[in-house]
């Protein structure tokens, strides 16, 4: 199920023969079975730590999440790259939870993608998980840090990257990295969905003059 480019010339041509409609997923996971076991390592992802792991112990979407156990600088990354499929932007969404009271510096440390140059920091969110989000076009996302008192339950975060930023990238790779000291300030990831969007320069577009654009039928959408 899960998508694979092994040969980078195959994955290109695919790219430029179709493109994802806005509302297309690209990529999804949310631990569940019969794909993941509670106990297990996440069968998408690369952990840092033998205790991140499937668990059913609480959940944001259906009945699993993954793990992230307490201690410095812990990492899940995603293990394949996914094909961006010409997506003219990127929404990415995702819950997060932490376990009991985190302090300055300590929870979300980066929420990072890879285009293809590398990892590079989208969102960061520490001391207490605030949610949110907001569009990313080369300046992280830094919510903030102020000291968080006690577990906060599942917030969700999204974010928007237009095409404008990642070009003509064809695949992209994420990774979540935590940070905390001990005593069960521990959390939990869900419900990861990346889904292509509408380039936001698009309404701008056709205000400025499009109307031939209007009356041409879209790549994509005649195919009969
Ligand atoms: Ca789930
Ligand atoms: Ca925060
Ligand atoms: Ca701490």
């Amino acid at each position: 199920m899960r998508p694979r480019f092994t040969r980078p010339a195959v994955a290109a041509a695919m790219v430029a023969a179709a493109t994802a409609p806005a509302g297309a997923a690209l990529f999804a996971d949310s631990f569940e079975p019969p794909a993941e076991t509670a106990g297990n390592n996440p069968t998408l992802w690369d952990v840092s730590n033998g205790a991140i792991t499937v668990s059913s112990a609480a959940a944001s979407d259906g009945s699993n999440s993954l793990f992230v156990r307490d201690g410095p600088n812990r990492a899940v990354t995603l293990k394949s790259a996914v094909d961006l499929a010409g997506a003219p932007g990127l929404e990415i969404s995702f819950d997060f939870a932490q376990l009991s009271s985190t302090e300055t510096g300590e929870g979300l440390i980066g929420f990072d993608i890879d285009f293809g140059g590398g990892f590079e920091t989208v969102l960061v969110d520490q001391g207490g998980a605030d949610g949110g989000g907001g569009t990313y076009t080369g300046a992280a996302l830094t919510l903030s840090d102020a000291n968080g008192a006690g577990a906060v339950g599942f917030t969700s975060y999204s974010i928007t990257i237009p095409q404008s930023y990642y070009g003509d990238a064809s695949t992209f790779r994420l990774r979540f990295r935590t940070n905390s000291s001990a005593g069960s300030e521990d959390f939990q990831l869900d419900n990861i969905v990346v889904t292509a969007v509408p380039e936001p320069a698009a309404g701008l577009l056709v205000g400025l003059g499009g109307a031939c654009l209007l009356a041409r039928p879209k790549k994509g959408l005649s195919r009969r």
